[in-house]
């Protein structure tokens, strides 16, 4: 049982609330919009729709899980039946993790092999990064930094190489593009890793032996929330945004 104080309760309770209708509005507006983008980038706006629907479902019981592990301010975090669940966040992003890395490859409308083969590097070592995070996610007791730090280094070997495929290897193709979209594609691998960098730093704020402190309780969920909206939502409109310059570039007219 941790005790948080009111401040910490309600903002806790309350970015939980905002984290779920941030994606619920997100996958309407990404829903809605399919038709102002040319038929080849509507897989990336489906895509984007199925990240923050599916993280929209997670937020709701992430929400009622902290409402039902909360007995006044008391907060039980003790992996229990009853305590607040964290296989939520970590089954979410099992499952969003990889589709985003689908939804930055299909706007980008890269010729068929080349998209494939990008897929079948990222999607994998996607699901590693997450898998391998849990188990130090979730330790506790005496001597859960070493845990820790063991599946902390383990998940970061996957994350770096994912960001060698996105710097490095999709940098090579990036040559035979366009000028215009070239640029574009750079600030959106500066935005996913920017909003990515914070989850490692979420996880670092929650380590250390036995029971969260209630600090690093508030600290690790409001930085989780907080880049899930970045990663999933303002990244998701991000994506419309290219879609529909790459669309208007190659012809479409806007019916407005
Ligand atoms: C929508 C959810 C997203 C984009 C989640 C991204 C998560 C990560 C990049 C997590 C990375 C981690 C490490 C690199 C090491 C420590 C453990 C993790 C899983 C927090």
């Amino acid at each position: 049982m941790i005790t948080l104080n009111p401040n910490q309760w309600n903002l806790v309770y309350n970015i939980f609330s905002f984290g779920l209708i941030s994606m619920l509005a997100c996958t309407v507006y990404t829903l809605v919009s399919q038709s102002r983008v040319l038929p080849k980038y509507r897989t990336a706006l489906v895509m984007s729709s199925m990240v923050t629907f599916i993280a929209g479902y997670h937020y709701w019981r992430i929400f009622n899980s902290f409402d039902h592990a909360s007995t006044g301010m008391k907060v039980d975090v003790s992996g229990n039946q009853d305590a607040f669940n964290e296989a939520y966040r970590y089954v979410d992003w099992l499952l969003t993790v990889p589709l985003l890395l689908v939804e930055v490859v299909a706007v980008l409308a890269l010729a068929k092999e080349v998209s494939r083969s990008l897929i079948t590097r990222l999607v994998p070592a996607s699901a590693a990064m997450i898998a391998l995070g849990y188990p130090g996610e979730i330790a506790t007791g005496p001597d859960a930094q070493n845990t820790q730090i063991l599946f902390g280094v383990l998940s970061t070997l996957p994350f770096l190489y994912i960001l060698y495929v996105l710097f490095v290897e999709l940098g090579k193709s990036l040559d035979r593009q366009p000028e215009g979209v070239a640029a574009t594609i750079g600030r959106l691998r500066l935005l996913l890793i920017a909003t990515w960098g914070v989850y490692p730093v979420s996880y670092i704020l929650g380590m250390g032996n036995d029971v969260a402190t209630e600090n690093q309780f508030v600290g690790v969920q409001v930085g989780y929330t907080i880049a899930d909206i970045l990663a999933k939502c303002v990244f998701g409109l991000t994506i419309l945004k290219i879609a529909r310059m790459k669309s208007a570039a190659e012809g479409m007219k806007e019916d407005h």
